[in-house]
């Protein structure tokens, strides 16, 4: 395939995105163990590892002050062959926390930037915007020491945006590709952000930029040609003789990572416990990072007013909303918990019994078996972003349905509404009355029906998956960039 070069060995990749794909944590004894982390990209990179020699360069996600638990940490890390790249608390607070997650995360989810002055003087976007350029540095270096010639890099997402024109002017001959994993917005809210020029100008020092869907992608071409005034084409940007491949490549996961789980005999046990425990109701679903733009509040409400103005459901039905906290040092995220906490009071309040309640909250993390038992025993799964860069948790469910084909409500304001349009039903999350009754409708689907839209998405799962994705994004990597180094070099 793609992944075996010519000389029988594999291809090295190089996978630089801001966080490693674990967290460290430290025993008594001073040792460190590592433990995967959550996350959409991850999970996709995963398929990555099966056709690859793959390397990781990034973030380890905490403050590692001392040279001594650098050096203990790097040799843990490099064991696996994860560099890290070390950043201080304060750049931490304004490159991650700030530039990344309160300006571009916002942005790029249609979110409008914050006014750009504050009464303090303090945390403006300005230094949020050096400290960004100087982490892309940062994460430049690193990948420049790993770095051997003929190596594929790859980076990924918002964070990175100016890390592919650092590295072509240092090695213009790389094979560097990059990819966004979140949508990239219509290029009327992108050309708000201050720094447009750069952010894009670095992003098109790759070889091949690609996207989830064919929207982001005419999206980023449009900001190029109305913000530079470059030359959009069929194949993507051109600027005078030089030419930036833009395409989609819509990220799938790895199906059998779930039927395996499905097949444990833990897993059918809790599957047993948790119908015994759901017996005599429908069970709805929602699995999400605590994250605005997931739309927890407006699928909350959405419930409330299905079980308001349909008391014949009250008894019958619950909804476990699983949210992981994230970025709990971003004040949105904050303020987010408090909001969500409060809609789930009432509601239990308002329509729960001595013995039940309708909402089940949970503020975890969960292991994928658990997951998956969950998943198994759901009757709808809610997923109601007011924008996703594709939502994986959607191909998930759909991966773990047994017998019950599941039914599958969906934002249409995530990616994958382009991908399992045929088989869920799409909802404008913006309209809660719309939602109301989508949940009903899928309560109520005949048999025959969730059949059929159940196998519509199976087969694009099945076919989708994230070890395709990544092959297929590495293989037009390889072809862009021989033609680019023709026109190089000519
Ligand atoms: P995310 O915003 O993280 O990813 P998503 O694609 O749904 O969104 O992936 C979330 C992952 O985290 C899933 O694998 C899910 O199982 C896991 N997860 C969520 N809550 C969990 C919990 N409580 N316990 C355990 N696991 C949990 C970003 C973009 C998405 C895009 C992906 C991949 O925002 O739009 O699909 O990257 O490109």
């Amino acid at each position: 395939g793609a992944g075996s070069s010519t000389r029988g060995s594999r291809y090295r990749l190089i996978i630089v995105a801001n966080r490693l794909p674990v967290s460290a944590t430290r025993g008594p004894d001073g040792s460190w163990s590592l433990r995967d982390s959550v996350s959409g990209l991850v999970a996709g990179l995963r398929g990555a590892e099966k056709n690859y020699d793959v390397t990781w360069v990034g973030w380890p996600g905490m403050h590692v002050t001392s040279d001594a638990d650098k050096s203990t940490l790097g040799e843990a890390l490099n064991g696996r062959r994860y560099h890290p790249v070390y950043l201080d608390e304060n750049l931490v607070e304004l490159y991650y926390n700030g530039y990344c997650n309160s300006v571009l995360w916002q942005l790029f989810h249609y979110v409008t930037l914050p006014l750009e002055t504050r009464l303090d003087g303090t945390q403006t976007m300005k230094h949020q915007w050096n400290a960004y350029m100087t982490a892309n540095v940062k994460f430049a270096e690193e990948v420049l020491r790993v770095y051997r010639e003929g190596d594929i890099v790859w980076c990924h997402d918002y964070h990175l945006m100016l890390l592919p024109s650092l590295l072509k002017e240092r090695v213009p001959g790389m094979k560097l590709g990059w990819f966004l994993h979140t949508p990239f917005p219509s290029s009327e809210i992108y050309r708000t952000l201050p720094q447009r020029e750069a952010v894009l100008r670095g992003v098109l020092s790759a070889d091949l930029v690609g996207f989830h869907t064919y929207d982001y992608a005419r999206h980023f071409v449009s900001a190029c040609t109305r913000i530079l005034g470059l030359e959009g084409t069929p194949e993507g940007v051109e600027d005078r003789g030089s030419a930036t491949r833009v395409a989609a490549f819509p990220i799938g996961i790895d199906p059998e990572h779930f039927t395996s789980a499905l097949n444990k005999p833990e897993v059918r046990k809790q599957i047993d416990v948790l119908k015994t425990r759901f017996a005599g109701k429908k069970v709805m679903l929602g699995v999400d990072r605590l994250d605005p733009i997931k739309g927890i509040p407006q699928k909350l409400l959405a419930f409330e007013k299905f079980l308001l103005e349909r008391p014949q459901w009250r008894d019958q039905v619950l909804l476990v909303q699983i949210a992981v906290p994230t970025r709990t040092h971003v004040a949105e995220y904050q303020k987010l918990r408090s909001l969500v906490h409060e809609i789930v009071g009432r509601i239990n309040g308002r329509f729960g019994t001595i013995g039940s309640v309708p909402i089940h909250h949970l503020d975890r993390e969960m292991g994928i078996d658990e997951l998956c038992a969950l998943y198994a025993v759901t009757d709808v799964a809610l997923i109601t972003s007011l924008r996703d860069g594709m939502n994986l948790v959607s191909y998930e469910f759909v991966a773990a349905q047994i017998d019950q084909k599941g039914v599958l409500v969906l934002s249409e304001f995530a990616g994958a509404a382009q991908s399992l349009g045929a088989g869920a039903i799409l909802v404008n999350p913006w309209n809660i009355g719309e939602m109301a009754l989508a949940i009903e409708d899928a309560l109520s689907m005949p048999e025959k029906e969730k059949t059929e839209r159940h196998r519509n998405n199976m087969n694009h799962i099945k076919t989708h998956t994230s070890a395709a994705w990544a092959d297929n994004f590495i293989s037009e990597l390889n072809d862009t960039h021989v033609e680019a180094e023709l026109r190089r070099l000519k």
